[in-house]
């Protein structure tokens, strides 16, 4: 069994498949923790978990223009100024079940859950590439990830991601080999993974044994053939994965950890609190997050609460396209007096005044990805 080695989990995890593991945490545990506990950090591996020696571990640099370059752990950790970023990772098929109830879609069938947020600490990708010898100005578009993990084939986990945004000293695209001010767990990519500030949970690549600098995009199925968006008209028969671009960005996104999705709320406490997350990929900032509870007729703006008031008093408002890290919110309201029934909603908006689309079905896709409408949770009142 290749998944013998693989490293324990926490139980309160809700498991998507155990072989590989996929897991996320119960969604309250989200808004309950600015920086999710290392343990309840959704976990999404392909292929199983490899076991790395940190002491023989070697990161391979290709397509250089002085030949490649080889680095240990060490070295990575010794050469280069190490630099923490708290940025939020969602895989592409978080919420993917809201669209699977519309009509099916082939993939996990992933809660609201498949987020979650980390202080990260590692080299800066730009600061390895330079000391290896990159020089700007040539045709290197993309830089490629493979990670050390295998199918029986012998075929690695590998994603791209732009030059552009490898390079650019506001990426902060990092080597991290820290998560939560520990040494990266086994799940998470140890001993160094991509931390992609911004991107898509699939580039933020694990167990990293090789980076090419190349002309082409990665050459890799998690590349080319999965990971795209395509129309509600786009069916198993007519896909053509050529006519997409790999998924980067992510769009805004926001959803309701509380309360939950048919509970009961108490009429005599005559006022209900809604908490949940909210990020925007690219670096935007949210900032607003409005709060129905009548299905989207009438709406009030929740309490936003970044890292300084998350008991980081010192970390300053991100500066304009870094904003990496998603926002708690919260709104508390009175109950409306005849109502029977809830339906909850938030929709978040951007920097970009990007916002949320309304219903599931205009954004449906064959692969369930991208799912972002605003979230809705039916809630009942007792009497
Ligand atoms: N990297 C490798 N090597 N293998 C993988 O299976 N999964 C990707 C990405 N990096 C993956 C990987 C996907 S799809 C996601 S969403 C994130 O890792 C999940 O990261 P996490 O398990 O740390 O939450
Ligand atoms: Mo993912």
């Amino acid at each position: 069994d290749p998944y013998s080695s693989d490293p324990p989990r926490h139980p309160a995890l809700r498991v998507n498949s155990q072989k590989p593991f996929n897991a996320e945490p119960p969604s309250l545990i989200l808004s309950e923790n600015y920086i999710t506990p290392t343990a309840f950090f959704f976990k999404r591996n392909h292929l199983p978990v490899p076991k790395v020696d940190p002491a023989a571990y070697r990161l391979e640099i290709e397509g250089l223009p002085n030949g490649p370059v080889s680095l240990s752990l060490d070295e990575l950790k010794t050469r280069f100024p190490k630099h923490t970023v708290t940025a939020t990772l969602q895989c592409a098929g978080n919420r993917r079940s809201e669209m699977n109830r519309v009509k099916q879609v082939k993939g996990l069938d992933w809660g609201i859950a498949a987020i979650s947020n980390a202080t990260w600490a590692g080299a800066r990708l730009r600061d390895v590439l330079l000391a290896a010898g990159y020089v700007p100005g040539g045709t290197v578009r993309h830089v490629q990830f493979e990670g050390l993990d295998k199918d029986v084939a012998g075929t690695t986990y590998g994603a791209s991601i732009p030059l552009r945004k490898a390079v650019s000293e506001e990426g902060d695209v990092l080597l991290a080999y820290e998560m939560n001010g520990e040494e990266l767990p086994a799940d998470h990519g140890f001993p160094v993974r991509a931390v992609v500030p911004g991107t898509v949970g699939a580039r933020n690549v694990k167990w990293l044994g090789k980076i090419v600098l190349s002309e082409e995009e990665s050459s890799s199925h998690w590349q080319q053939n999965d990971y795209k968006g395509f129309s509600p008209c786009t069916d198993w028969d007519t896909v053509d994965f050529k006519s997409a671009p790999a998924i980067q960005e992510l769009p805004v996104q926001s959803a309701i950890t509380q309360p939950e999705e048919g509970s009961v709320v108490d009429r005599s406490l005559e006022e209900v609190t809604v908490k949940g997350y909210a990020w925007s990929g690219g670096g935007r900032e949210v900032v607003r997050v409005d709060v129905s509870l009548d299905g989207g007729q009438t709406w009030q703006v929740a309490q936003l609460r970044g890292a300084s008031e998350e008991g980081q008093e010192d970390a300053p408002s991100p500066p304009l396209g870094q904003a990496w890290a998603w926002k708690l919110w919260e709104l508390t309201v009175p109950l409306p007096e005849d109502a029977q029934e809830l339906e909850i909603v938030c929709k978040a908006v951007d920097n970009g005044y990007n916002m949320q689309p309304d219903s599931v079905a205009p954004i449906w896709n064959l692969r369930g990805v991208l799912s972002n409408a605003w979230h809705r949770v039916r809630v009942t009142v007792s009497e």
